[in-house]
């Protein structure tokens, strides 16, 4: 009896545990299809090159680059494919440029116009995706997972946006459509210029382990040359290494190294929304009758704004200061000026400027900083105008 008794109990508890793991494996498949996620990159072949030879069609066919003059020891920000043919790149001297390639034609940048040509292409973005991750002027990640234009299909999405940028802007993009960031980032790579590449899941099986490690975002030539040493040329030989070696050698990349030999990259597409600006300011009860009342009130502003500064990340950095002046007659004035550091000293000068523009009582007072445009390549040089009245910007 008892042992019929045990037996029944050993049956009933195989028949549950098969039963749990049957469930839990049906939960986790479908969670992980569920996961499933469809990542478009794109990046814009030769962008500042690909806008210059648009706008001046006599420079099609011929090596051109953009980039600071010789004679001022300037540097290539890029150049198109015809004169990469020669060995010229991107942050190479343009007396070196010039020297590889004798017939290079260097044109000086237009941000605005690049500036305008990347917002044109991130509106045709947000026709596909809300979750549009600018990386830089002319590189955006889309997560279109949740997309039902195209039937649904990212490759069709990819290939329409390629189509929508090259009819609208009149230059060529190129795409990488993938389950995540790294893989769609490395498929836009792959093909360039002008291309799009596909990796379904399927397919990452046997795309990742011939992939050559360099070929990762992150892996810049130290580390390559690091990893050259160690014997790790391809993703199949990181694969090889622990996670703990991959660790003691790389510190926590080498962690991400390892997920990515396997074709694993969680990141999440952010839509990011940058500051451009932070600013405090306060209507007086009473107006401030003179310019001495206004100054007086510059260290409480000036404490408040940089509360306000306080709570950002590092990569916020100033590039502006300014004022703002609402006068007793409602008149309003700004007064901005170039400063990587807007010190309370700055605000004082500005507040003097603006203030003889309206010479009434005051109502309202604002101190702010604009921050550099991360995505703009045109503030490289952090000057300051303060003691220097060449260059104000009033609006
Ligand atoms: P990239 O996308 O890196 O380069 P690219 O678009 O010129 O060429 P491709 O993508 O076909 O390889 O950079 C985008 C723009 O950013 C580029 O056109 C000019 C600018 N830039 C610089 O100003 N300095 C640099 O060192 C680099 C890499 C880019
Ligand atoms: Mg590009």
């Amino acid at each position: 009896m008892w042992c019929d008794y045990s037996v029944l109990t050993f049956v009933r508890q195989s028949l549950l545990t098969v039963l749990f793991i049957t469930v839990f494996s049906y939960s986790y498949y479908g969670y992980t299809l569920a996961m499933q996620r469809k990542i478009i990159h794109i990046d814009a072949d030769c962008f500042f090159a690909a806008i210059e030879i648009r706008d001046d069609p006599c420079l099609s066919g011929l090596p051109v680059a953009v980039g600071g003059d010789i004679s001022r020891r300037g540097v290539i920000a890029t150049c198109n494919y015809e004169a990469r043919r020669f060995g010229v790149h991107s942050a190479m001297s343009s007396h070196h440029a010039k020297r590889l390639c004798p017939q290079l034609i260097i044109v000086p940048s237009r941000m605005a116009a690049y500036r305008e040509a990347s917002q044109a292409m991130r509106e045709i973005f947000s026709d596909y995706t809300d979750l549009v991750e600018p990386l830089s002027l002319d590189e955006a990640y889309l997560d279109v997972s949740d997309s039902s234009g195209c039937q649904g299909s990212a490759t069709l999405m990819a290939a329409e946006i390629r189509l929508r940028v090259e009819q609208a802007l009149r230059i060529t993009v190129s795409a990488g459509v993938a389950p995540n960031k790294f893989l769609a980032k490395v498929a836009s790579d792959w093909q360039k210029p002008n291309g799009l590449t596909v990796i379904p899941p399927s397919r990452v099986e046997t795309f990742v382990p011939p992939l050559a490690v360099t070929r990762i975002h992150g892996v810049g030539k130290v580390t390559a040359q690091k990893l050259h040493r160690a014997g790790i040329e391809t993703c199949a030989d990181l694969r090889q290494r622990s996670i703990f070696e991959l660790t003691q050698l790389f510190g926590t990349f080498g962690a991400r190294l390892y997920d990515l030999s396997y074709g694993v990259d969680e990141r999440a597409v952010v839509a990011s929304r940058r500051r451009k600006s932070v600013s405090v300011e306060h209507t007086y009860g009473e107006d401030l009758p003179s310019l001495a009342a206004c100054l007086a009130k510059i260290p409480e502003l000036y404490e408040q704004l940089q509360g306000r500064l306080d709570n950002l990340d590092e990569s916020y950095r100033v590039n502006k200061a300014f004022v703002k002046i609402k006068f007793s007659d409602f008149s309003t004035t700004t007064l901005e000026r170039l400063s990587p550091k807007a010190l309370i000293c700055h605000y004082r000068e500005l507040l003097k400027e603006a203030f003889v523009r309206g010479a009434r009582p005051v109502r309202l007072l604002g101190l702010g900083v604009r921050f550099v445009n991360l995505e703009s390549n045109s503030n490289f040089f952090q000057l300051s105008l303060f003691n220097d009245n060449e260059k104000t910007y009033h609006t």
